[in-house]
């Protein structure tokens, strides 16, 4: 939805980009594409704040609020994640903690391998899930979800992206995100449409 009042976001603005995950940092900058010059989080010393929410578009909002308030520039937060049909839905917003301390996603995805074995389950429908989130440090925020419909395959295929892309593979492929292109990804992704959303509703 396009806000009353338009909010500005010039190309060339110094956005932060409030993520502490390398991989989604690269892949943000790439949808960003030349249009702004990106800090990461870490880079403007924003420590990561408690994900105190219980779902993706609450989440983006905190952080990028959080970032926006403590670094003083406009701040894009991502909050997204893998949801499983039969196990209703998680890991859901605790993707990333389901990795563990040491994010280990080799461990998240015989996680989800095994929750799958428990519920003795065929269906192995999945989607991810990307809440965008920009926040401007005077207040105002905007922020809208996508979402990409797959399946998942193990083992574990390729060692592009990051996360659980080694064993999703998106409706109409036979690649998992781990093993495609990572422009092909880009193209497709619960990011990338998101991010879609984004530009009609701040750039266009
Ligand atoms: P920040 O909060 O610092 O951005 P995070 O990794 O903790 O980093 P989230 O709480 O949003 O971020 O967790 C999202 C997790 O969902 C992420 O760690 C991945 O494991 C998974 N995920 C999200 N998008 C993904 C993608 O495109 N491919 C694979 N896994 C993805």
């Amino acid at each position: 939805m396009k806000p009353a009042m338009p909010l500005i976001l010039p190309a060339g603005e110094t956005l932060i980009a409030a993520t502490h995950n390398p991989g989604k940092a690269r892949e943000l900058a790439a949808l960003l594409d030349g249009r702004f010059k990106v800090i990461t989080a870490g880079e403007a010393n924003i420590p990561e704040p408690d994900e105190t929410e219980s779902t993706f578009v609450g989440n983006a909002l905190l952080k990028a609020r959080h970032a926006a308030q403590i670094g003083r520039r406009i701040a894009l937060a991502d909050d997204s994640g893998l949801s499983v049909t039969a196990l209703e839905g998680a890991p859901g917003i605790f993707s990333a903690r389901w990795a563990g301390p040491t994010k280990d996603f080799a461990l998240a995805m015989r996680k989800v391998e095994e929750r799958l074995e428990e519920v003795g389950s065929d269906d192995r429908a999945a989607w991810f899930t990307c809440a965008l989130a920009v926040a401007w440090p005077d207040g105002p925020a905007v922020v809208v979800e996508g979402r990409v419909d797959g399946t998942l395959s193990f083992p574990p295929r390729g060692n592009r992206g990051f996360g659980y892309d080694p064993i999703f593979v998106p409706e109409g492929h036979s690649q998992t995100f781990g093993e495609m292109d990572p422009a092909a990804k880009d193209a497709m992704s619960h990011r990338a449409r998101a991010f879609e959303l984004l530009k009609a509703a701040l750039f266009d």
